[in-house]
């Protein structure tokens, strides 16, 4: 993706502007879903291509966003698959050799261009290209009933997996390498999340029916044991709790409860919304035949996705509302929505703003701040001034060079540079503002 200069400003050819959401696997249904972040507009995913039916034993489930693919598991045709996010395109990946394979999880490792996945009967953790290739054993007896759910944590370069009747969680090095057993005693341990930046592991116990999280600082000395002081209980009182996927910036974690054990703890076969730290009570999103697997999407193109992304269903409105600031941080929700900051936490202008003065004479010359680029509704304006008063759109007023380069979930880098001459000025000074896009 190559900048295009126009008029001094730097326009990147991005792709179309996608709804982000909430992707999960509906085994009793045989079906792939699709819903908002607060389970509105849930519906099946329509497929094209070669199959038409997404299988016929569906497990786990992961969005690529780079790309706009989905890859998931069928374990009635032990195949991986794959289709664009709006369902078209729908292709196997590879059929699983052996006797009798059982792809569970699947998880993409984007800076490798791989996709991993459980193999529970083989007990096997294997990757092959997302582009399609060859299975590859990274971890032969994985554990010892088989490996189920697995993630990464990718600034140590370690997978982390549980064990399919088992209570352990283990992690090896990307290579399989130094394979250790951090934890025991969960009554079946389902789906794994990793937080390398917080520095937390989040996982499933399935048959304990809660959600647990402890520091991976707690692992150094050796496996732990679900008693152990540093474990915490997030959530409990859960039905049949299965497949977990993590939304960091936003706070949050979502898993898909099966509803085995129907009727005798909360959400069972739905996919259920809770935060990183326990503290508000679980929010109930959608309910399906089985749910077993659920992954994100987390690009916003409008407000209203974003707010139900980072926000209680039941928040009231004047906390979730665009020009509320509920965390005091002096940025309103609509600028926390194109900066990609959260609502919820106070983000110092340190934070998220670099402001650069090669000349060294005070004024900076060059602004960094990150943008949400997919935004359809609003964008952010630079606007400059002599006199406090009457502002006007820098790119008016002086040549401005802009450059974007993409991040992560929609969210790009945006560099503004302002000429020297500007710089060189007394008295200028500069607001961001959002503005609709007409
Ligand atoms: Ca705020
Ligand atoms: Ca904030």
């Amino acid at each position: 993706m190559h900048p295009i200069l126009r008029s001094g400003v730097a326009i990147l050819a991005l792709g179309p502007a996608l709804a982000g959401g909430v992707y999960w696997t509906d085994r009793g249904a045989g079906r792939l879903m699709r819903m908002n972040f607060d389970g509105a507009n849930s519906g099946a995913l329509v497929l094209s291509g070669e199959f038409p039916s997404a299988g016929s034993n569906l497990r786990g489930v992961a969005v690529d966003t780079a790309a706009n693919r989905l890859f998931w598991a069928d374990n009635g045709s032990d195949t991986l698959r794959t289709a664009a996010l709006d369902g078209s395109g729908a292709k196997s990946l590879l059929k699983l050799a052996g006797a009798s394979p059982f792809p569970a999880d699947v998880r993409p490792d984007f800076a490798n261009g791989q996709l991993w996945w459980c193999d529970q009967t083989g007990r096997l953790i294997q990757r092959t290209p997302l582009d399609g290739g060859e299975a590859v054993t990274v971890v032969a007896d994985a554990a010892p009933t088989g490996p189920y759910f697995l993630d990464f944590d990718r600034d140590h370069g370690l997978v982390y997996w549980g064990d399919f009747s088992g209570g352990a969680i283990y992690r090896a090095q990307f290579d399989g390498s130094r394979r250790e057993l951090l934890l025991t005693g969960n009554l079946q341990t389902r789906g794994v999340g990793v937080d390398a930046g917080g520095g937390f592991l989040y996982w499933v116990n399935r048959d304990g029916r809660s959600l647990h999280r402890c520091p991976l600082a707690a692992f150094a000395n050796g496996p732990i044991t679900l008693g152990h002081s540093a474990v915490a209980t997030l959530y409990r009182g859960l039905d049949t709790p299965h497949g977990l996927v993590l939304d960091v910036p936003a706070g949050k974690l979502y898993w898909a409860d099966t509803g085995t054990n129907a009727g005798e703890g909360f959400g069972g076969q739905s996919i259920c919304r809770g935060d990183l730290d326990g503290k508000s009570p679980a929010e109930l999103l959608a309910s399906g035949t089985e749910p077993w697997d659920v992954d994100l999407d987390r690009r916003s193109s409008t407000f209203t996705e974003w707010r139900a992304r980072h926000f209680r269903r039941d928040d009231p409105e004047p906390s979730t509302a665009a020009g509320s600031d509920p965390d005091g941080d002096g940025l309103p929700n609509e600028l926390e929505y194109l900066l990609g900051t959260s609502p919820r936490q106070h983000d110092p202008p340190g934070g998220w703003l670099t402001a650069s003065s090669p000349d060294a004479d005070g004024v900076p010359t060059r602004l960094r701040f990150p943008l949400n680029t997919l935004a359809s509704d609003w964008t952010l304006r630079l606007e400059s001034t002599g006199d406090l008063t009457d502002w006007r759109h820098a790119a008016e007023v002086t040549p401005v060079v802009t450059v974007d380069e993409p991040a992560t979930d929609g969210i790009s880098r945006r560099t503004v540079t302002l000429p020297a001459q500007l710089a060189a000025e007394r008295a200028v000074f500069l607001r961001l503002r959002v503005v609709p896009i007409p």
